[in-house]
């Protein structure tokens, strides 16, 4: 995934934790990015919550108004006692951070679609045409234009926030998860007897897809760190602007150091891009699927694998096929995946029900989305930021929040720890059952438990 990187630097996110409270910031909206169009803005924004909007200009000011209302395209004034202005200590000026509450909070702001950010029905309204703050004297918010931008009225980039809450927890959980050790007993015993629904092979193959930087070969490394019983790192981790993983990479899982296969392959890929010619190539997607590409295949961006490729697999079985498909996504970033990118993510997983391989979605970095979360596991399915971003990565993507995955990856912890274990046993257990679906489908196939011949 492009990365939409925030322009506000620590000190200045800090300075606007000491105007908000203690909240975290998600971007959603960024002009030199999304376009500065009051439409774009609007899309991006719309029914998100409470909103902070942050301009900059060439002075180095940086500026902008919080709205708790947030926007909804309402096309009218939006009654909002908590809204605010602001201007941070950055640039030329170097006294402390203003913040300019409302004065008339029936006019806090002048929510309509064809308008950008516009607060107090005048007072600071950003994303003109023409880049240019407009500002007129109203009664609604009580401020000097020039300490709020200095004498340059032209921004040079326009953000918008989510504002979330920290500390915001729902009662009891949505999804019940057991949090004990027979419970990860169980779990682990499940995935080492599971046994796919034909009699023809012993192992269900996973392929793992998904944007630069997910956490895919994480994934793989958590589910074998879990069966090690300590932190490993056989794929290759990390963070570029490309992806790290360039090979198609099948991995097997033992149990223990010497222990058995589990019957189970991960196969990790190269990760999606927003432009053509980078990162996965999406015509591989149906030779993956029907078993044609070889381990250690070296990935190609401008140019899907051939059949003269070395090691291409010509006449590929039923255990060379792929049996389900986990996508994996950051759950800090769903909100802000690029329109490219979703575009790219539909058409793969349209290849895929073509091919009736049924597919999940597993949600990383939950304890880099939700603070609760990072502070323990067993908030994950209480905590409103993770069940906002299942339900923004369900929409997205156009799958059954039923099927997302929430989990937190061993990224660089050396030992494990019992409930991220049982997270992501959790999500193994779910993957083998879509596997099964696949099985399922296959009329002629029989397993010894049940009266069909088998095909071989
Ligand atoms: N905190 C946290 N970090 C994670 C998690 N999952 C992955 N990471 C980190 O995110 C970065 C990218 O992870 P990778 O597993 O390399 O991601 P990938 O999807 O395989 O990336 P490419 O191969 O480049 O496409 C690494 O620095 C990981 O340590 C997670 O659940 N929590
Ligand atoms: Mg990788």
């Amino acid at each position: 995934m492009a990365e939409v990187k925030s322009r506000l630097t620590k000190d200045e996110e800090k300075q606007l934790c000491q105007l908000l409270g203690n909240v975290r910031l998600c971007l959603l909206f960024k002009g030199s990015v999304h376009g500065f169009t009051p439409p774009t803005f609007h899309s991006k924004t719309d029914a998100q919550g409470p909103i902070l909007v942050v301009a900059y200009n060439n002075l180095g000011c940086t500026f902008g108004g919080f709205t708790n209302e947030g926007f909804k395209s309402r096309d009218g004034l939006v009654r909002d006692e908590k809204a605010f202005l602001f201007r941070l200590n950055t640039g030329e000026r170097k006294d402390t951070p203003s913040k300019i509450p409302v004065r008339n909070p029936d006019a806090a702001i002048h929510d309509h679609s064809q308008h950008g950010p516009n607060f107090g029905n005048g007072s600071l309204l950003l994303l003109n045409a023409d880049m240019q703050v407009s500002s007129t004297v109203t009664n609604n918010y009580e401020f000097n234009l020039a300490d709020l931008i200095g004498d340059d009225p032209v921004f040079v980039e326009c953000e918008a926030y989510r504002v979330e809450s920290i500390g915001d927890a729902m009662d009891s959980p949505w999804r019940k998860i057991t949090w004990t050790a027979e419970e990860k007993k169980r779990l682990m015993e499940l995935a080492k007897t599971y046994k796919p629904a034909v009699n023809t092979i012993s192992q269900a193959r996973i392929l793992i897809v998904g944007p630069v930087g997910a956490g895919k070969s994480s994934f793989f490394n958590s589910v074998n760190s879990v069966f090690r019983g300590h932190g490993t790192s056989q794929a290759i981790a990390g963070s570029d602007a490309t992806s790290v993983t360039t090979k198609y990479r099948t991995y097997y899982v033992k149990d223990g150091k010497f222990g058995k296969c589990l019957p189970f392959v991960l196969c990790d890929s190269m990760g999606l891009e927003e432009k053509p010619g980078t990162g996965l190539e999406i015509d591989d997607i149906p030779k993956i699927l029907e078993g044609h590409v070889p381990d250690n295949y070296q990935f190609n961006p401008s140019a899907s694998i051939q059949s003269t490729t070395a090691g291409y697999i010509k006449s590929p079985s039923l255990k060379d096929k792929i049996h389900c498909v986990v996508f994996v996504l950051d759950s800090c970033k769903v909100g802000i995946l690029s329109e490219d990118l979703e575009k790219k993510l539909r058409k793969m997983r349209s290849q895929i029900s073509l091919h009736d391989v049924p597919h999940v979605v597993v949600l990383t970095k939950v304890d880099e989305l939700c603070p609760l979360v990072a502070e323990d596991i067993q908030n994950v399915y209480k905590s409103r930021a993770v069940e906002r971003q299942v339900n923004t990565a369900a929409a997205r993507l156009g799958i059954p929040v039923s099927c997302i995955l929430p989990v937190k990856n061993y990224s660089s912890e050396l030992e494990l720890e019992q409930n991220n274990d049982i997270l992501i046993l959790t999500a193994l257990q779910q993957i083998m059952r879509f596997a099964d679906n696949y099985f399922d489908n296959m009329p002629f196939e029989r397993t010894e438990s049940n009266s069909g011949s088998a095909i071989v």
